[in-house]
């Protein structure tokens, strides 16, 4: 295999948590299908727990951020993982390109998370093209790149907030930073210096498309010469180009799919909510309380992702309560699920990765965002691509067992319902659209590998 001609070997570098491995993953397999060589390149402690096992779309190799025993989740704080990480994680990256130098294809090419800008640093140390990655909408990026060059100053004392090329936002509307001030200082830093490196990327990739926030991507653009990509979503559930591409590939929980299946192949289409809060939310008591609640007393049947690392929050006998009726999993394949015709909507926590899956795949949602980006795409959800609503917060910071009910029922059944699912299919037809040959992602697309090659 080290014999083929490659027109080039591009390192794929993560932030490593699933929502930032899976797109970068997918982009990656696209790439190599253009005739680039793709390593992904996950930390010791990922790939030694996954061994995920490079195959001839796609290498896997190895960098350290400094938790190779037990992970990040060990750090004393997330300031102190970050730093730790930037350090080892620049030396180990160094180490990589430098192992493959003197082979038959050196790294040639590094596409980078921003959560991790020192990385193009290395690059350019080594002389490398380096092209910095964007997991989450233009939309956020935006308001972080107004918030980085002091455009919007800090705390906002005044509201409605009006950005060019966004809609006027309320500031429960802006990222969990912003809205909530003081709330992950570290994190917000790390948003915010997504941009500290952009200036001197050789491209700026941004996991969404075109059409889904055109005016966003219009207004950026003057600033940062940006290319919508996504979504990056396995092409099985898109147009079907890639062949045997119907999975991310590099899952950090294990499920067993049929149990999903099985179960969901027995319900009437669309008589299904699918509740799951990714990879990464942890719900309070009350919280998981209130949506145990609320789907028992739904008339719909429940699949409901409850992770391992929640389960003794949900209250004793509730499994055993609520019969055939729910179903609850500690992990699922998320497209597999959305993309079954029992599913009538999706309670999700609004990830970019899962409501960029559920507008590809024609899901409504209700959302119940938690931090982060999240609030924004609920925003979206509900009053920019019109496919859902946004479940409504009480004082005490909870959303009530009434209020998902409530939302459950708008997106579940009569005409508003009616009208999400419509324009829940338009935004799949568009995204198979934008992703297809000569769409505005699969030009994008071309146009980095060209500016790659030619470089
Ligand atoms: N996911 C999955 N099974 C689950 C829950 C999530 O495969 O039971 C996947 C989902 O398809 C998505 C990713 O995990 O690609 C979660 O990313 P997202 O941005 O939505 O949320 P995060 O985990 O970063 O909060
Ligand atoms: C993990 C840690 C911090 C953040 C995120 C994920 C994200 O929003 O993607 Br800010």
């Amino acid at each position: 295999m080290e014999n083929k001609a490659y027109r080039g070997h591009v390192l794929a570098l993560p932030f490593p948590i699933q929502g930032h491995i899976n797109p970068l993953l997918q982009f990656s397999k696209h790439l190599v299908s253009k005739g680039l060589k793709a390593t992904l390149a996950t930390t010791r402690f990922i790939h030694n727990t996954m061994q995920p096992q490079s195959s001839s779309s796609l290498q896997f190799d190895t960098i350290s951020d400094g938790y190779d025993e037990g992970g990040f989740a060990q750090a004393e704080s997330i300031h102190a993982s970050l730093n730790r990480m930037e350090t080892i994680g620049s030396k180990t990256l160094a180490d990589l390109i430098i192992k493959n130098k003197n082979t038959a294809n050196p790294i040639d090419c590094i596409i980078y998370d921003p959560f991790l800008p020192w990385a193009l640093e290395v690059a350019k140390k080594f002389g490398i093209f380096g092209a910095a990655f964007f997991t989450q909408t233009c939309t956020v990026n935006f308001i972080y790149h107004h918030v980085h060059h002091g455009l919007l100053k800090l705390p906002i004392t005044s509201t409605p907030i009006s950005i060019p090329g966004l809609p006027v936002l309320e500031l429960d509307d802006m990222p969990s930073f912003i809205s909530v001030p003081g709330s992950y200082p570290a994190y917000f830093e790390m948003v915010l210096n997504q941009f500290s490196s952009t200036d001197k990327a050789d491209a700026v990739l941004v996991n969404t498309f075109y059409e889904l926030e055109p005016e966003a991507v219009d207004s950026m653009s003057k600033v940062c010469r940006l290319l919508p990509i996504g979504p990056t979503i396995p092409s099985f559930y898109l147009d079907k180009r890639l062949e045997n591409d119907s999975d991310y590939g590099l899952n950090l929980f294990v499920s067993d799919s049929s149990v999903c299946n099985n179960w969901l192949n027995t319900k009437p289409e669309g008589s299904v909510i699918y509740a799951s809060f990714g990879s990464m939310a942890s719900l309070s008591n009350k919280q998981m309380e209130e949506l145990a609640f609320a789907l028992k007393g739904s008339k719909f049947h429940f699949l409901w992702v409850v992770k391992a690392f929640e389960e003794a929050k949900l209250l004793e006998k509730f499994v055993e309560e609520i019969g055939n009726k729910g179903l609850v999993v500690q992990w699922c394949s998320q497209l597999e699920v959305l993309s079954n015709k029992a599913i009538g909507c999706f309670l999700t926590h609004c990830g970019w990765n899962s409501t960029l899956e559920a507008l590809s795949l024609g899901v409504p949602m209700v959302g119940v965002p938690q931090w982060t980006d999240q609030t924004m795409n609920a925003k979206y959800i509900q009053d920019v691509w019109k496919v859902g609503v946004r479940a409504k917060v009480c004082e005490n910071g909870i959303v009530e067992r009434k209020e998902i009910e409530f939302c459950i029922k708008e997106v579940m059944e009569g005409e508003r319902g009616k009208h999400f699912l419509e324009n829940a299919k338009k935004w799949r037809d568009l995204a198979i659209k934008a992703g297809s040959k000569g769409g505005s992602s699969d030009k994008n697309i071309d146009e980095f590998v060209s500016r790659f090659i030619n470089s």
